[in-house]
Parts: C-alpha cells; sequence; structure tokens
C-alpha cells in the first residue's frame, strides 16, 4: 500500500503568551512573565509549515482552540458577562487566567496519539486525542481537540476516539511520547510508545513525569494494534529531571531510522533488543544514538536537538532533520549536526528553522506538528481545506496579520478587548478552514 507521512501543523493562536505554566519544562520556567509576540510566533509556524510543503510534502493545518477558555471559569463558580469573568477570575487568581489563556493547542504533537490504518485490526486510521492530565492549562484541550480532528479528518476511515480518563493513571500526552518505525510508510510497522512511570507512581523525582504505562497500553489496544509490533519503553529518570518533559525532548524517529540520546531511554539496551524483535521480519532498525560525551543533554535540552523533524524528503536518499535554530547556535549541537551529515549514516542533511516563539515555551518544530500516516485514499478523504498551499498561505499570513497582536505581556490577559480579538480571529478562521460556523464553543452560544 503507498502511503506518506503528513505533517499536520498547529496554527499558533492569538493569544500566545509566556505563562511559565509548565514545571519540568525548562524554557517555559526561564521566560515566565516574558512578552510574547502572537503574530510573529502565527508567522514562524506557518513559515515552518509552508517550506515542507514547498518541499513536496503533504502538510496541514490544525485550528488553534478558543482562548480564553471562560466557560471552564464558569465551572469553577465565577458569574457575570464573559469580561466581568475575566476580571474576577483576575482578582482570585492571575495564575488561573494564565492558565484559561494558554494558546498551548499549538504542539499538535500532543494533540494524539496515531496508529496508521496498515497497523490497526480494522484497517482504519487511528486517533486517541490525548488527555493532559499532568498541567492544568494543557488538560483543557483534549475534547476540543477531539472534536478539531473530527472535523479535519471526516469519514468512516479515521476512528478518531475520545481521550483516556481524566485521571492520573492514565495521563497521556500523545505523539509526543510514540514514535513509528517502518521500511516504508505504507507497510506495516512498529509502534513505539515511550512512558515516564506507572500508574500508581505518582512522583519518584524532581520534574513530573507525564506519561504512565497504563496510557500507552491503554491506547495500543484501543487502536487494535498488534501485540507483537509493539514496544513499551520507560524513559530515564535523568532524562525527565534534566528537562524532557516529553521522550520527544530527547528522541525521534522515521522510516527505520530511531536518533535519540544515550540518556533518554532507562534501559537502552533493553530498548535496542525490543525494538529488534519487534521489527523482525519487517526491517532491521538503525540506531543513531548520540553519546553524553558528544552533546550534553543539558545542551540537547536547551537546544532541542532531538525535537526535530526527521524527514524522508522527495528525491533524497537519505533522511533530513528538520531541527531548531537554536541547534545551530550551541557548539555541541552544531558540530555534532555537521560531522554526523558528513558521515555516511541514515542522516545525510540538517535544515535549521526558526520558531523561537514556539521554542521559548518549550516547543521546537516537532511539537508543532502532528504526523499521519496517510493512504491516498485517505489523503483525499483529509478536510481539503486544511492543507497547505500557496492560496492557504497567502490567506493565513494575511488573517494573522490583520488580527494578530505584536505584543503581549502575560499581564494583559486581564485586558477584556484581547476576549474579543481572539475570538474575531477565531471566527473568520473557521470560514478559511472549512470547519463550520459552529466550530468554536463561543459560535455556539
Ligand atoms: O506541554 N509548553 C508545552 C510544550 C510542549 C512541547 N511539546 C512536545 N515536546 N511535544 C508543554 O510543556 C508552556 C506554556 C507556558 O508556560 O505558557 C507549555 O505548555
Amino acid at each position: 500500500m503507498s502511503a506518506v507521512e503528513a505533517n499536520f501543523d498547529g496554527i499558533i493562536g492569538p493569544t500566545h503568551n509566556y505563562g511559565g505554566l509548565s514545571f519540568g519544562n525548562i524554557a517555559s520556567d526561564k521566560n515566565r512573565g516574558a512578552v510574547s509576540s502572537p503574530r510573529d510566533a502565527v508567522l514562524e509556524g506557518l513559515g515552518k509549515a509552508k517550506a515542507l510543503a514547498d518541499a513536496g510534502l503533504v502538510q496541514g493545518v490544525l485550528p488553534p482552540q478558543e482562548r480564553p477558555a471562560v466557560g471552564y471559569l464558569r465551572r469553577l463558580g465565577f458569574v457575570g458577562d464573559d469580561a466581568a469573568i475575566i476580571e474576577s477570575s483576575w482578582m482570585a487568581s492571575p495564575a488561573l487566567v494564565r492558565n484559561v489563556y494558554s494558546a498551548s493547542p499549538m504542539w499538535a504533537a500532543n494533540a494524539a496519539t496515531v496508529s496508521p490504518s496498515t497497523d490497526t485490526s480494522d484497517k482504519r486510521l487511528h486517533m486517541t486525542p490525548a488527555n493532559l492530565v499532568t498541567t492544568l492549562h494543557r488538560s483543557l484541550e483534549g475534547a476540543a481537540t477531539e472534536r478539531a480532528l473530527q472535523r479535519v479528518f471526516p469519514g468512516r476511515q479515521f476512528a478518531v476516539h475520545n481521550p483516556l480518563p481524566m485521571q492520573s493513571t492514565f495521563a497521556d500526552e500523545g505523539a509526543a511520547n510514540h514514535v513509528r518505525l517502518c521500511a516504508e510508510h505504507g507497510a506495516a510497522g512498529v509502534e513505539i510508545f515511550v512512558y515516564g512511570r506507572e500508574g500508581g507512581e505518582l512522583q519518584s523525582g524532581h520534574f513530573p513525569a507525564r506519561q504512565t504505562r497504563e496510557s500507552c497500553e491503554a491506547i495500543a489496544r484501543r487502536h487494535g494494534l498488534d501485540p507483537a509490533r509493539c514496544v513499551f519503553l520507560k524513559q530515564s529518570r535523568k532524562a525527565i529531571d534534566a528537562g524532557a518533559f516529553h521522550n520527544d525532548v530527547v528522541c525521534v524517529g522515521t522510516l527505520n531510522t530511531l536518533f535519540f540520546h544515550e540518556m533518554a531511554f532507562a534501559d537502552p539496551e533493553g530498548a535496542r533488543q525490543a525494538i529488534r524483535r519487534a521489527a523482525d521480519g519487517l526491517f532491521d532498525p538503525v540506531f543513531v544514538e548520540v553519546p553524553e560525551d558528544e552533546v550534553p543533554i543539558r545542551d540537547a535540552i536547551a537546544s532541542y536537538l532531538f525535537n526535530s523533524q526527521l524527514l524522508s524528503m522527495p528525491g533524497e536518499d537519505r533522511l533530513m532533520l528538520n531541527a531548531p535554530i537554536e541547534c545551530e547556535e550551541t557548539d555541541s549541537t552544531r558540530e555534532y549536526c555537521a560531522r554526523m551529515t558528513a558521515g555516511n549514516g541514515p542522516i545525510g542533511k540538517v535544515a535549521f528553522v526558526d520558531v523561537r516563539q514556539s521554542m521559548r515555551n518549550g516547543g521546537g518544530p516537532a511539537c508543532l506538528r502532528l504526523r499521519v500516516v496517510l493512504t491516498d485514499e485517505e489523503c483525499a478523504a483529509v478536510n481539503r481545506d486544511c492543507l497547505m498551499s500557496d492560496d492557504l498561505y497567502a490567506k493565513l499570513t494575511g488573517w494573522a496579520k490583520q488580527h494578530y497582536r505584536d505584543r503581549l505581556h502575560p499581564d494583559d490577559l486581564r485586558d477584556p478587548s484581547l476576549i474579543e480579538d481572539s475570538r474575531s480571529a477565531l471566527d473568520s478562521l473557521t470560514g478559511l478552514l472549512g470547519l463550520g460556523a459552529d466550530f468554536y464553543p463561543f459560535q455556539r452560544n
């Protein structure tokens, strides 16, 4: 079966700000309270997506979510009109307002876990939206993500599940902790699920582990995966405590290649063996393991070397790493990339991309995209209006320049005019992306 690996990037929402909301995410913590530029952020993200579409990859977009999530504040007992609710919530807790204003759905790698139809028992493409229960601001995303996926991937061939139960035992952060390896995208693959803790183990280190083994197993069951082709690996505690709140901060893979830091997994040799066993008869996995003495984990996390997109580009026989520009500015990662591409390993090229606005919140190029392996037939069933083209790019950049603020300080979230500015942007967007005029909660009121 012929299939492509498409990327769907989260459009960065109009309220992108530095709330310092993610304990364990070093960039988010470091930039708490800084002034953001929502306009630069969305244009950087769209630029990255357009460049890959221009290079011949299938590229889509996913919509931002409604923020502020005023409905959430109402559930907490705040009353009045929307402006009054924001004001009284701010008086009670500015941190709460920062949470309901976060543009975090931009990090589409956390939107869902995706299993291509070649891997599933019913031969449908399965998606489980992540419940993101570990952090308050991200726990608001799951239901709206499910709705978005239904509109972008309509039709019988797509099985969009609901998120796993909202309980710590089933803490799930989506594709950021999931890698699929295969001989070619349309062939049966090995699905690697990476977890940080067992469900019952609440806190074993300094920073939280956001993914549980139980959630990984539940997703593999729901998606109807062959147990012999699934691998469950534990992240190393050292990696989490160094700031790898998701496995995709220290590991990325595509086709038969897994690129990862020496400290990514609790048992690296066990990981290799388990992957080889699961791939037996399908392909020979190639491991590119980066040693600590060449790229210290500290540099890997500051530069986000592994939060790159590892891509098979049309016409190229070796893979390309679409890496954050910070990797070019960090000595160890720049030198490593030069050595790696000069060698004859599977990764032959590194491109550096500027997504600094997202990076300052701990989101690199790989966080901004959800990978979806699509057969030709499935590709034809995707909502066309969400696929990147010259026309869509022109429309979205024009839309962003019209609606987005150039600067946003976390204290600006108190300003009631931001509610209307954000809604007016999202209202126009539903038209551009063919999502329907009832897509957002405020459109249904
Ligand atoms: O969940 N940052 C996100 C970054 C997500 C990165 N995604 C992947 N690695 N796939 C997070 O920690 C920060 C928001 C703030 O502080 O305002 C934030 O949510």
